[in-house]
């Protein structure tokens, strides 16, 4: 889907284990701002996310455990499952998103592209779909 992007970061390994670098311009497509993690989530029946961005970039890693990610930009929906520490998702502005799936133990970190502004968020599917049309 056009704006997502997911790949696998390859890792500086050796002897003592895996060691895993995210760089601007190389890995990220954008300065980080901001950083925030999702730990302790109660059970796989918790679902997160239900809104979209208007401007913020984000890349998403599941540093332990596991979660789904369901992206939609308003035509088509495609789920992202992060199981592994070295699965970056890229998610640019513009994309509904839908977490669920959180197993025991996901720790799931998000690198974003700028600070936290709630007048950011579309929390409402029906505002995105309509906010989608007129970005065309
Ligand atoms: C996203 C997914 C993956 C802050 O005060 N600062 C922050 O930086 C963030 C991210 C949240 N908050 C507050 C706002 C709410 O009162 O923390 C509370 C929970 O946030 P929210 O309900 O938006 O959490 P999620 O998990 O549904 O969504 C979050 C991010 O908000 C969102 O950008 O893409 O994680």
């Amino acid at each position: 889907m056009d704006g997502v992007t997911l790949f696998n970061i390859c890792p500086h390994g050796d002897n003592r284990g895996e060691l895993y670098a995210l760089e601007y311009q190389k890995e990220l497509p954008f300065v980080i701002r901001r950083v925030y993690y999702i730990c302790n989530v109660p059970g796989s029946n918790i679902k997160r996310g239900f809104h979209a961005h208007k401007k913020l970039r984000q890349a998403i890693i599941c540093l332990g455990g596991s979660c789904s990610i369901t992206v939609d930009n308003g035509k088509i929906k495609e789920i992202y499952l992060l199981d592994k520490p070295n699965k970056l998702l890229i998610l640019d502005a513009g994309l509904w998103r839908e977490i669920n799936n959180f197993s025991a133990n996901a720790t799931l970190v998000v690198l974003a592209s700028d600070v936290y502004d709630e007048n950011d968020y579309i929390r409402d599917y029906h505002e995105f779909i309509l906010w989608r049309g007129g970005q065309k």
